[in-house]
């Protein structure tokens, strides 16, 4: 991973932290505050600093000990007093700083008395009335921190949805094996595909006296069993993610998989629209008085609002039930709908895999007509990214390699780094060799809103730019999305004829579905494609498609459903 601003930034509030927590001199813990503030907005690269040689000292609040550990990590990824003071501390414990309320003296206090340094064993002892007893503590403060420990599960405890595909399905496919259950499926936030769920709740369908309760309760995958009945059922698994199952004859399938796939906020409002009618529904079914007049399908209890069919990813209450209201509703795009991607890397930068293997993956695998090779641009160091002399190799590496394959064409592409002020690392005349030009920001993720959109706008003026990588540059969990004017960006697309990429890696899902649905309002294609590094990756597309259907996007609006012959002009720049 290349080193950031940030990172460093991070490594120096972390000893700050620890420092504090430590009861460090106040000053040298606000020297490394002041240095992390440097770093986050220093508009400039800080590893490039480093790698010309440049005066580090000269930056506001950096002095020689702080420039050689700037150095020291940007050259090995680690700082030494960092590891030394994990020795001391817990690496954990900065998470308790976290949790409004827990200032340093106390998670000191915390540590020291009851050796507490994570976050599981701070909610046992507040559970066990442990924390009130503690001097400066008192029944006050443990019930602040509960109620604090309890908001900040909400809003942390979420799994990416690959991961949480990972446990599901498995745990799914094992209930279905159960003697007299007929239906097993993943509904909730899941079934909608957003790009975190909290927990995962399985909807079973069985007939009586199936065992799949007591089988669900013996999964040798579960830490904890949160309830057992005969009809549901919470555990939590050794990986920590919840999953709340119920079971309920096969006749309320369709008005129990609707209410248990949500949202909260599209069920309200169909149930609301049954009311208007005179009708009940609920998990059971759909009820005018005691009698059910549906239930057994889904279908059945939109039908009896009157309403067609709504798929799962649009359940948000953002417009969805007007739109099935008035027939409007899109055809959401599928997988198969795919005919190729647009961004991928083979071994010549930092893929595994080498061209050709890229290339029968993606034919095997997906009947893909075409596969684009975009490797890293130069600037990119740590990614093994091409210069012009390689790339040109590339180029005629793949059009040799396109005379053997069968049934699969390579694209000649690159992902180049749109650089700070707008231009791309790599020189027009290797540009203009290629079929596409995928360009990404990869650096100074903390430019101003103007700069940062400025910069943007200005590489898409680039002649030979295509598409937009990755546009939000957010990596779930882990990197905020940077400070852009997305609907700008969306309408220079349009006025330049280029495209935005919905990145299918399960870290990135980026474009963000509310912006896909923004461009397709105006009329930009986007492109779903993998970022693979690996033949495994192509996997991944499907949670792409999910966030496309969430953005509302149809077959249409998607460029690499194209066949190759359609595709080919699509990429011709001809502004
Ligand atoms: P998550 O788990 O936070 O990612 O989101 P969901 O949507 O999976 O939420 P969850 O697991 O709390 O509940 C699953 C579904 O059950 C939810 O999408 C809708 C339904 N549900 C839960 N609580 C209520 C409720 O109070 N009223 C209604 N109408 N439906 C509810
Ligand atoms: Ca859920
Ligand atoms: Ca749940």
């Amino acid at each position: 991973m290349p080193i950031h601003n940030a990172d460093i930034a991070a490594i120096f509030e972390e000893i700050a932290d620890l420092l504090e927590i430590d009861s460090a001199n106040v000053f040298r813990v606000r020297a490394y505050r002041n240095a992390a503030r440097t770093l986050q907005e220093l508009g400039k690269d800080v590893r490039t600093m480093v790698e010309k040689d440049d005066d580090l000292t000269r930056l506001p609040g950096i002095g020689d000990d702080l420039a050689h550990k700037i150095r020291e990590i940007v050259e090995t990824g680690h700082c030494v007093m960092l590891d030394k003071l994990h020795k001391q501390l817990p690496s954990t414990i900065t998470e308790l700083l976290k949790i409004p309320g827990l200032g340093p003296k106390r998670v000191s206090a915390l540590y020291h008395e009851l050796d507490i340094h994570t976050m599981a064993q701070l909610q046992r002892a507040v559970r066990d009335h442990r924390i009130q007893a503690l001097p400066g503590f008192g029944e006050k403060t443990e019930m602040h921190i509960a109620d604090a420990l309890a908001i900040h599960a909400s809003n942390t405890s979420r799994f990416k949805l690959a991961v949480a595909a990972q446990y599901a399905e498995p745990l799914a496919a094992w209930l279905r094996t159960t003697p007299r259950v007929q239906q097993v499926v993943i509904a909730g936030s899941y079934r909608r595909a957003r790009e975190t769920v909290g927990d995962i709740d399985i909807l079973i369908t069985a007939i009586s006296d199936s065992p799949v309760m007591a089988r669900f309760c013996g999964y040798d995958e579960i830490a904890e069993v949160l309830s057992h009945g005969p009809t549901r059922s919470s555990v939590v698994l050794k990986c920590k993610l919840q999953v709340d199952t119920r079971v309920v004859n096969p006749e309320s399938y369709g008005a129990a998989l609707h209410y248990f796939t949500g949202s909260k906020a599209h069920n309200i409002a169909i149930r609301r629209l049954g009311q208007e009618r005179g009708l009940k529904i609920n998990e059971y079914g759909v009820f005018k008085g005691q009698a059910r007049i549906a239930g057994e399908t889904e279908e059945s209890v939109y039908q009896a609002v009157g309403l067609p069919f709504i798929p799962p990813e649009l359940r948000e209450d953002r417009g969805e039930i007007e739109a099935a209201r008035h027939g409007y509703l899109p055809r959401l795009i599928e997988l198969s709908d795919l005919k190729g991607d647009l961004h991928a890397h083979s071994k010549a930068s930092d893929g595994h895999d080498t061209l050709k293997e890229m290339a029968q993956a993606a034919l095997l695998q997906r009947s893909f007509e075409y596969l684009a090779i975009t490797e890293h641009s130069s600037r990119l160091t740590i990614a093994r990214g091409l210069d012009s002399v390689q790339l040109t190799k590339q180029i005629d590496e793949i059009d040799r390699l396109n005379e053997q394959l069968k049934g699969i064409t390579l694209l000649k592409g690159i992902e180049v780094d749109i650089l700070e002020d707008g231009s791309l690392d790599l020189p027009d005349w290797v540009l203009g060799k290629l079929d596409l030009v995928v360009g990404a920001v990869h650096s100074r993720f903390g430019l101003s809103r103007a700069r940062q959109t400025e910069r943007i706008l200005r590489a898409m003026d680039h002649p030979h730019f295509t598409l937009l990588a990755h546009p939000s540059g957010r990596l779930i969990d882990k990197r905020e999305p940077y400070n852009v004017d997305m609907l700008r960006i969306i309408r220079k697309a349009k006025e330049r004829g280029c495209y935005l990429e919905l990145n299918a890696h399960p870290e990135r899902l980026d474009l963000l579905d509310t912006y896909c649905q923004a461009a397709k309002g105006e009329g930009v294609l986007i492109s779903i494609n993998s970022d693979a590094h690996s033949v495994l990756d192509f996997d991944n597309l499907r949670f792409g498609v999910g966030q496309a259907r969430r953005g509302w996007l149809e077959k249409k609006n998607v460029l690499n459903t194209r066949s190759l012959q359609e595709l080919r002009p699509l990429l011709k720049r001809t502004m």
